[in-house]
């Protein structure tokens, strides 16, 4: 087994790994990044280590910096979590040639996985369909058209090496084909490099339905049954589920053996997710994730596995002690995402900033997954979940009736939450008859009138006489407790960061004007540009959606007045700081 296993992330998904490690006697190692110094991951970690960095890019995406740890903290693994390093292979290999596991696929599985043409063709030589369409490059606009006249329209024209929802541009005729195809591959070349483009038929109200697999290294592969997420905005999932509702058992095994033959294409071996479109009945190889999911634990609960602890015993060389028959598919499990978000009128605005109160709901039926605590900071440099709140029930209705309770219990202080917009979804008549699809949340769901306001929370500022205090020597954080006398300055000093926090996130509330001068708060591509010049604009609302490691990010205004510059258009790379709107 495992000895030592270092984890590549912070949040939630950190504090879920470093749970099951305890539970299998493996030691934790965290990082973190100046901003993560007393974050929950490091609380909770048998020993953590700077990064050094604020940025992603400067912390958690640094090689460098985490190669360094792996050495000093003698790890003999390390779980990348999702997102950051989990499908990066050149940090995988680097990682192995040292010697030190990497817990995930191969590196050639999330290679073929990559990109959507190599996917697509693994898929189809593995007798697992696509949506119909062309596994080639398009030349010209006249493809387009004679697809179109041979299948149909709608057509959906997608960049080849993206990802997400990035780039795709839906075609209604022929003479549309042209416009499309050319902008398709200018936003592909901006975002992903690459302008290479292809065809297939667009599916009007599709489900985005996911099958759960593991894959062990001695060629046993099981599908471990489906979540639907198809309530999601902007690509951002909202809630998950499984089962799927409305969805017959022979289409679930015949997607399970699906997943498995895409699995079994690619090599693959650990915990893994193959993503399908399904519409009337049929469903299409969409993607495969090469990664534990955010949703994961919607399947632990249905099926009693510890997906962590499958994930770990996979990469330590065990061999899977389940069959395909003897996987449990019990009841109904929901997840919400929370997070720091307002969604007023719609919008889900970022709101990060200090927790002041956070109380967690429980009782039976409930799990809650938390990256944060009361007193913590959603940072706006991070993804700004803060936890996932997981209920069971033995039916669908039940479940959702649970989820409910669960989140009147659950407050939420100092910073606004998606827990109204949850709420408004898990109440409306298509999700609870389970006719809901991937474009529900925009196109039918109306939450223009959720208005709600990030409260801040009294701070309480009785003084301590002991004081805990973290401190780093030569890098490596220590906590220390001082018992220091009431009123002096250095116990004041010692209780300092978290009172600090706490004014920070009581001043985020309050709409503060700005220079006017919007700038982006961190790397990334502008996706789209809500204003022009000459448009009158309130402090607070959009004005640019910034893409930041794969999360769509909007960019407010900081002051009411008129927009007198726009610098920016949709797909150029922008940098922290820069000035992307100016408003006077
Ligand atoms: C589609 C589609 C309809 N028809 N492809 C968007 C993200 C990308 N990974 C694939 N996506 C879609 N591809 C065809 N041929 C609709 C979507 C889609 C979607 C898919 C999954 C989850 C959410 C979605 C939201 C909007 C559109």
């Amino acid at each position: 087994m495992l000895k030592k296993v270092l984890i590549a992330n912070r949040g939630e998904i950190a504090v879920r790994v470093i749970r099951t490690c305890r539970e299998m006697g493996i030691a934790t190692v965290a990082v973190y990044s100046e901003l993560d110094r007393d974050a929950l991951h490091v609380r909770l970690a048998d020993e953590a280590y700077a990064l050094g960095g604020q940025t992603a890019a400067e912390s958690y995406l640094n090689t460098d910096a985490i190669l360094d740890v792996i050495e000093r903290s003698g790890a003999d693994a390390v779980h990348p979590g999702y997102g950051f390093f989990s499908e990066n292979t050149d940090f995988a290999r680097a990682i192995t040639s040292r010697g030190v596991t990497f817990i995930g696929p191969p590196p050639e599985a999330i290679e073929v996985m990559g990109d959507k043409i190599s996917s697509r063709l693994a898929a189809e030589a593995a007798g697992v369909s696509g949506v119909p369409g062309r596994s080639q490059t398009l030349e010209s606009a006249d493809e387009i058209v004679a697809f179109g006249e041979e299948v149909g329209w709608p057509l959906a024209i997608k960049a080849a090496y993206g990802g997400g929802g990035r780039g795709m541009k839906v075609v209604n005729g022929p003479d549309e084909a042209a416009e499309l195809l050319e902008s398709a591959q200018r936003e592909a070349l901006s975002y992903f490099g690459r302008s290479e483009c292809y065809v297939e038929r667009y599916l009007t109200w599709p489900r985005h339905i996911e099958m759960q697999i593991l894959a062990d290294t001695h060629g046993n592969t099981l599908w471990l049954g489906e979540r639907d997420c198809s309530a999601q905005r902007r690509h951002q999932k909202l809630i998950e589920e499984s089962p799927a509702a409305n969805f017959p058992d022979d289409i679930r095994r015949a997607m399970g053996e699906a997943a498995v033959k895409v699995s079994r294409a690619c090599g693959y071996v650990n915990a893994g997710t193959v993503e399908f479109l399904y519409q009337d009945g049929e469903f299409y190889f969409l993607e495969m994730n090469t990664r534990l999911q955010v949703e994961h634990p919607v399947t632990e609960y249905v099926t009693g596995l510890d997906l962590v602890e499958w994930q770990l015993r996979i990469a330590a060389g065990e061999e899977l002690t389940l069959t395909q028959d003897t996987i449990a598919h019990n009841g109904h499990a929901i997840e919400v995402r929370i997070n720091a978000e307002d969604p007023s009128g719609g919008r889900f605005t970022p709101s990060p900033g200090a927790i002041t109160r956070f109380d967690q709901p429980s009782g039976p039926g409930v799990r809650l997954d938390a990256g944060y605590a009361a007193g913590d900071t959603v940072s706006q440099y991070y993804d700004n979940l803060i936890a996932k709140l997981v209920v069971w029930g033995d039916t669908r209705e039940k479940a959702r009736r649970r989820m409910l309770r669960a989140i009147e219990e659950t407050v939420i202080e100092g910073v606004a939450t998606t827990l109204p917009a949850d709420v408004a979804i898990l109440t409306s008549e298509d999700f609870v008859n389970g006719t809901h699809s991937t474009k529900w949340v925009e196109e039918r769901l109306d939450l223009s009138a959720l208005s709600v306001s990030a409260t801040a929370g009294a701070v309480t500022d009785d003084e301590r006489v002991r004081r805990d205090v973290t401190a780093e020597v030569n890098g490596r954080r220590v906590n220390v407790t001082l018992y220091l006398p009431e009123g002096s300055a250095v116990a004041a000093a010692a209780s300092g960061a978290p009172k600090k926090a706490a004014k920070r996130g009581s001043q985020s509330g309050a709409a503060a004007t700005g220079s006017g001068s919007v700038t982006v708060p961190m790397q990334g591509t502008i996706v789209k540009v809500m204003v022009s010049v000459g448009d009158t604009v309130e402090a607070g609302t959009a004005v640019v959606i910034l893409e930041a490691m794969k999360m769509e990010n909007s960019v407010n205004a900081d002051k009411t007045g008129t927009v007198t510059d726009v610098k920016v258009a949709p797909g150029d790379s922008v940098s922290a700081g820069d000035i992307v709107v100016v408003i006077e």
